[in-house]
């Protein structure tokens, strides 16, 4: 190759400098050819640059660090020291965020590249039907047992704190989890019927399992309530039969569409009991509850279960989810007949709660490893922390994540105070009205946050292999599991109605009890303001909305969950602000948060959303026939 080519190729590599790695072969090349003593003093010279040879350039952005999450996380420590200032609580959290960062978070990761798969035949043609899990999997079940991340519920020693405190180590894992979190919330929910239907045969020592801190002992539970029919009408779409045994028990015959963590030691499920002649009652009266434990044989095969298929899902890949075919699977009623749904009640509740810390959860993660990313990658010249609009985009986020704690966080509090009998009838009010707002309004926000945080990492938020867009899988399923954004925005109506509107009264005098306690903190005024107008628009709106007809009201029920959710929350932001412990930054985030439209229900109202003229238009533009 001629010299002039080789300074012109040298030219090109400064020109291209980080961004054309073509340039270095063509000076791969070169050496192998030259001859003379010019072209290897040229040579030398290129080498010395990036981008020459087969080099790859000399620049690598660092990437962002999981430090404890424990430690890292101001609004959870400052809650902790204000509502359960024990130094054992303080010690045991450190030591879990080190754990976490250290090394479970890696089998996390393990969990996401090695999922689940089945296999169904073992070499002889024999039917197995062996789910077979990642060896970090099961360390994880192991782990939740030692953690105690069920047993701290059950155990009680912080009294009516031990949820805060449970949920609280379960926030910090939960995005280091590998979806074990799932298992968890279904295995709490299963302890929480147990208990709530009365600890006895032959369900004390499944009971005794479940919150077991001995790895050996511990049992996870399922929760199969999804048929074909539908995972949201679970009343008219159960087909699930329970035939009458003589021993007192059933067998079960039907099939479950989605079975979360398929690999559970037992299950809590839902099906309609045969009578002589083999009827069933339909709908919801129609429901009981039974416990069933998925074992083998001497054969080796699933007692009463075939599994059919694992699903094929967008996100939750490292947690195996199956159709199972119940072919005579033994199980014990737990209901009296006709009582399902009511029974497995308790089970939603808890399921619901663990769903907002891991919402909760996935936005404070994606949030810290954001915050930690702008410290060390540089773009147009200076630091990520150093443009204001990309800090400007992080903080609303922050406001998002804390909001989403603030709010979770008190639906634990409440759960712990009923479980300990401290309950009064406001905080039982409460804790069933917010179980389902607080399920779909953070489920929502972590999409919402988890997509947006990804943008901060620029292409790498997009890049498989760092972890991040297994987050945002994963935070899709929060909205749509453990019932769908509309489905519990009914079950709000449903609650209100059937309370006769006992709960409603009860948020009202306890976000107004909350405010009173800020009046006189100038510094928090606007925000104080700002809820103050918001709840009374929302007073207006449900008084006005009870004569209207249950049409309307189903219209608003979205909107009117969310108002309750942003009222509620800034409610939490401004008392937690009031704290003689709070910070500057608590008060920023409530003025922040209290910023936005804390009641679309008003508004939405006013734009006549919910009007009975409305609906045809909607359909009409949904299927783009509008005249
Ligand atoms: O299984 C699934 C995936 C498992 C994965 C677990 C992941 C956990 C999170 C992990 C975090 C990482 S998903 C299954 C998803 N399916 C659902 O969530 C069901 C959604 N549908 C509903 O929630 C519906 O509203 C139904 C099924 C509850 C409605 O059924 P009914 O029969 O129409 O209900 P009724 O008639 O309204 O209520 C029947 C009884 C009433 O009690 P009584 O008879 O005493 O008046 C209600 O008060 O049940 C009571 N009840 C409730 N009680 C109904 N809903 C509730 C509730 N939410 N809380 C308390």
């Amino acid at each position: 190759m001629p010299v002039s080519s080789v300074i012109l190729n040298q030219r090109l590599a400064r020109g291209c400098h980080r961004i054309w790695s073509g340039v270095p072969r063509q000076c791969v090349h070169v050496k192998s050819a030259s001859i003379g003593s010019d072209e290897e003093q040229l040579w030398e010279a290129a080498s010395a640059l990036p981008f020459t040879r087969a080099r790859i350039g000399s620049f690598f952005q660092e990437r962002p660090e999981l430090k404890n999450p424990f430690l890292e996380d101001a609004l959870l420590r400052g809650y902790l020291r204000r509502h359960l200032p024990h130094q054992a609580v303080f010690s045991d959290l450190c030591a879990f965020g080190e754990r976490v960062c250290k090394e479970v978070d890696g089998w996390g990761r393990e969990c996401e590249v090695t999922p689940p798969r089945l296999v169904h035949f073992d070499p002889w043609g024999r039917r197995v039907d062996h789910i077979v899990t990642s060896p970090a999997w099961k360390r994880m079940k192991d782990l939740s047992a030692q953690e105690g991340l069920v047993a701290i519920g059950y155990e009680r020693s912080y009294g009516e704190w031990s949820r805060v405190y449970q949920m609280s180590k379960l926030y910090i894992y939960s995005p280091s989890s590998g979806l074990y979190t799932c298992p968890l919330a279904m295995t709490d929910g299963a302890a929480k019927v147990i208990q709530s239907l009365g600890v006895s045969r032959p369900v004390e020592e499944a009971f005794s399992r479940l919150t077991s801190r001995q790895p050996e002992s511990f049992w996870t539970s399922g929760q199969w309530m999804t048929e074909r029919q539908g995972g949201s009408d679970v009343a008219s779409g159960t087909e699930t039969v329970a035939v009458p045994q003589t021993d007192g028990w059933y067998k079960l015959h039907g099939f479950k569409w989605f079975t979360s963590a398929t690999d559970a030691d037992m299950t809590l499920t839902l099906a309609r009991v045969q009578d002589r002649t083999g009827a069933t009652t339909p709908g919801s009266k129609g429901l009981s509850l039974f416990y069933a434990e998925v074992s083998r044989g001497e054969d080796g095969r699933l007692r009463g279960i075939e599994v059919q298929r694992l699903k094929d899902k967008l996100g939750t890949r490292q947690m195996p989810t199956a159709e199972l075919l119940l072919d005579g699977l033994p199980a014990h009623r737990l209901s009296e007949e006709g009582r399902g749904v009511a029974s497995i009640a308790n089970m939603l509740t808890i399921t619901r709660i663990h769903n907002s810390v891991s919402a909760a959860a996935a936005m404070r993660r994606v949030v810290h490893l954001a915050r930690d990313y702008a410290t060390r990658r540089t773009a147009f010249g200076k630091l990520l922390k150093d443009h204001p609009l990309h800090m400007q985009t992080l903080s609303r986020m922050e406001v998002e994540s804390r909001g989403a704690f603030l709010l979770m966080m008190d639906v634990c509090r409440l759960l712990g105070r009923e479980e300990c009998g401290v309950a009064t009838q406001l905080d039982s009010h409460l804790l069933r009205l917010l179980t389902p707002v607080v399920k779909l309004y953070t489920g929502k926000q972590a999409v919402a946050v988890v997509s947006e945080c990804l943008e901060s990492f620029g292409g790498q938020g997009y890049i498989e292999d760092t972890g991040l867009p297994g987050i945002l899988r994963d935070a899709q399923v929060l909205s749509i599991w453990e019932g769908t954004t509309n489905v519990l925005s009914l079950d709000v109506l449903r609650c209100m109605a059937r309370s006769s509107g006992m709960v409603v009264h009860a948020y009202f005098s306890h976000v107004k009890s909350l405010l009173a306690g800020a009046s006189s903190v100038s510094s928090l005024a606007p925000a104080v303001k700002a809820v103050d107008s918001a709840l009374s628009e929302l007073e207006g709106f449900v008084q006005a909305a009870a004569s209207r007809g249950p049409g309307y009201l189903q219209l608003s029920a979205r909107d009117l969950a969310y108002s309750l959710a942003r009222i509620y929350t800034g409610a939490l932001f401004i008392d937690h602000a009031c704290w003689e412990g709070a910070s500057p930054s608590d008060t920023y985030a409530a003025l922040r948060w209290c910023e936005q439209d804390l009641c679309p229900v008003s508004t939405n109202q006013r734009r006549g959303h919910y009007d009975s003229s409305t609906t045809p238009l909607d359909a009409a533009l949904v299927f783009d026939c509008l005249r």
